[in-house]
């Protein structure tokens, strides 16, 4: 499969991220999309590629360009505080929520800061900007090597990007590579694009994208938010809003779901995105389903990623795959390329 491949992904490496009050290790680190790598090597089933040059009004149209440029300055601004800061990560203290004033912007970096993120376990570090950006470009260029007649392309990369809205960062994601590739796919002639988020967090940053348009389809498969990150969005009556009506799909699942209840779950998912008739897909695939994610409660096996896969491979759509989560790392490797190889295997 053709692989297009984020190597400057190690820029971004946060020290700490704030859980339940305390600084805590992160667990979305470097090694993980190296793990992947070395096991599609190993398994001699990627050609490599490097992205083009960045596409950055595709950027500034599936985003805030106030966001952008906001993020692309972050570091700056944050070491500009205080000398001190270049040896610590940008964390948010203050959020304008509900009742606050949502139509000022303060000069203080850290009140924008706060505007601009949703969590405080997403650090901001000196290469968050350069590694999310070569991030976008590697979905971007798989979605047009897809566009130019390649049956699929995965787009390996972190940090991830499906929690990332059009004007705010969060859950370990700063850019939107899925949303992103979904827009590249319709901007190159495909009249429909589905989305299909296999991760098991929510993918509210690509839901909110997307919720008034009925030329993109979002359908997640997920952890029930009323227990699990992202909490506040990512229920079943959410189902799209305007033209948008009808084209958003949520199918939470509870703790515990093993690899048998997810695929059926997913075959309603494959079932919604037929009738949709689409002429690409994109799929955000994060791997922490796995039974032994540190962070997650699904029971997915190593067998049960080959299913995923033959199951995506059956469809025959131009599709796009995009990295998300996934932090069992000994094991990410496994389960990223049985899906892969399961995929192209029904090819
Ligand atoms: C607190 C937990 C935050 C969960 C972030 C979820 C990241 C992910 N440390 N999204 O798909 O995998
Ligand atoms: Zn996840």
């Amino acid at each position: 499969m053709l692989i297009v491949y984020n190597n400057v992904h190690p820029r971004h490496h946060g020290r700490v991220e704030m859980f339940r009050g305390a600084l805590v290790e992160g667990v979305e680190v470097p090694a993980r999309v190296e793990r992947v790598r070395q096991e599609l090597v190993r398994r001699g089933m990627g050609r490599f590629e490097l992205p083009g040059e960045m596409d950055l009004a595709l950027l500034n149209k599936v985003h805030a360009p106030s966001f952008v440029a906001f993020l692309r300055g972050a570091w700056e601004e944050w070491v500009a505080l205080d000398p001190g800061n270049a040896g610590r990560d940008a964390l948010p203290s203050y959020w304008p929520i509900r009742a606050f004033r949502s139509d000022v912007v303060p000069d203080s970096f850290v009140a924008r800061l706060g505007q601009y993120t949703f969590d405080a376990g997403t650090p901001l570090t000196a290469g968050s900007w350069d590694a999310a950006c070569e991030g976008a470009n590697c979905a971007i260029t798989a979605a047009r090597r897809v566009l130019a007649g390649e049956p699929a392309a995965f787009a390996l990369t972190r940090p991830p990007g499906h929690h990332a809205g059009r004007d705010y960062f969060g859950g370990y994601c700063f850019l939107n590579n899925a949303a992103l590739a979904a827009q590249a796919l319709r901007d190159g002639g495909a009249q429909r694009v589905a989305i299909l988020d296999v991760d098991y967090h929510h993918g509210n940053g690509t839901q909110t994208i997307f919720y008034d348009r009925p030329d993109v389809l979002f359908v997640s498969i997920h952890a029930d938010p009323r227990t699990d990150y992202p909490y506040y969005i990512g229920y079943p009556e959410e189902t799209g809003a305007g033209l948008g009506e009808g084209f958003n799909v949520n199918l939470p699942l509870p703790r515990g779901t093993d690899g048998a209840a997810w695929c059926r779950a997913l075959e309603m998912a494959l079932q919604r995105i037929q009738a949709f008739k689409a002429d690409a897909l994109v799929v955000s695939l994060g791997v922490d389903t796995y039974e032994g994610d540190p962070i997650s409660g699904f029971r997915l096996t190593h067998d049960d990623f080959l299913r995923v896969g033959s199951r995506l491979g059956r469809l025959a759509m131009p599709t796009v795959l995009v990295f998300e989560g996934g932090y069992a790392v000994d094991d990410i490797g496994i389960n990223t390329a049985n899906v892969l190889q399961a995929y192209l295997s029904e090819g």
